[in-house]
């Protein structure tokens, strides 16, 4: 029997994703699996791991939604390349993939929902998040696009369904590096390890259950 949410429970739903693009590992979903079962403010965080496959990932996450019922839905995934934890802005209606995803699917300029609106704005609030990470030292920015990959997939998905929902619940995604491990094989490529990773992603769900309205305030964004 899968475990069940209870009517008081508030869950805070935790997406990582399974490694993709030849990697062994997957730090998203390496920093889902460790804050599984961690408790703040009267809501318990679930772990949720989603194949990095258009569609299938969708199917995953509808399953988890159905299962947990969250409160607050966090989806995290990996931005080789970026060197801070980086609280999406926006989702947009878009598949454009540059690479094969697991299943060999490579959408090009097709929409994730056919008739959606262009882009959703994530509902959580990510400036809040980004300072309360930097104040941690923790390295974060805002970041003002999520690609056109399954992250973005998933993204959207996650707002269409939340929005058509209208039960309140806010959700969002946040990209998060390469863990040391991976980037010592590629020379340049910058990297987290995955206890700050994790650090950081405690502040971004403590901060979002806690804060409703989000700070306005620059020097939070990626350039
Ligand atoms: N990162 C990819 C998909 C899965 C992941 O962890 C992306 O940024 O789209």
């Amino acid at each position: 029997m899968p475990q069940k949410a209870s009517p008081a429970a508030l869950n805070v739903l935790l997406a990582g994703f399974e490694p993709f693009d030849q990697d062994a590992m997957n730090p998203s979903w390496e920093v889902a699996r460790a804050l599984d079962g961690w408790q703040h403010a009267g809501a318990t965080v679930r772990a949720v791991q989603l194949p990095c496959v258009f569609g299938d990932a969708i199917a995953s996450l509808d399953q988890a939604l159905q299962q947990w019922r969250p409160t607050l839905v966090v989806c995290l995934g990996l931005a080789g390349g970026r060197a801070e934890l980086t609280p999406e802005r926006v989702a947009i209606n878009v598949d454009d993939a540059r690479i094969p995803d697991n299943a060999g699917r490579q959408p090009v300029d097709t929409a994730v929902e056919q008739g959606g609106p262009v882009a959703y704005f994530s509902t959580l609030p990510i400036k809040a998040m980004v300072r309360a990470m930097r104040a941690a030292d923790v390295p974060a920015a805002v970041s003002n696009t999520a690609g056109t990959f399954v992250c973005n997939h998933i993204f959207y998905a996650l707002m269409h369904r939340l929005a058509q929902a209208g039960g309140g619940v806010r959700g969002g995604f946040i990209h998060v590096p390469a863990l040391p491990a991976l980037a010592a094989s590629r020379p340049g490529m910058p990297s987290m390890a995955l206890e700050t990773q994790v650090k950081g992603i405690q502040l971004a769900i403590q901060t979002a259950l806690e804060v409703r309205e989000d700070v306005r305030e620059t020097g939070g964004q990626l350039h």
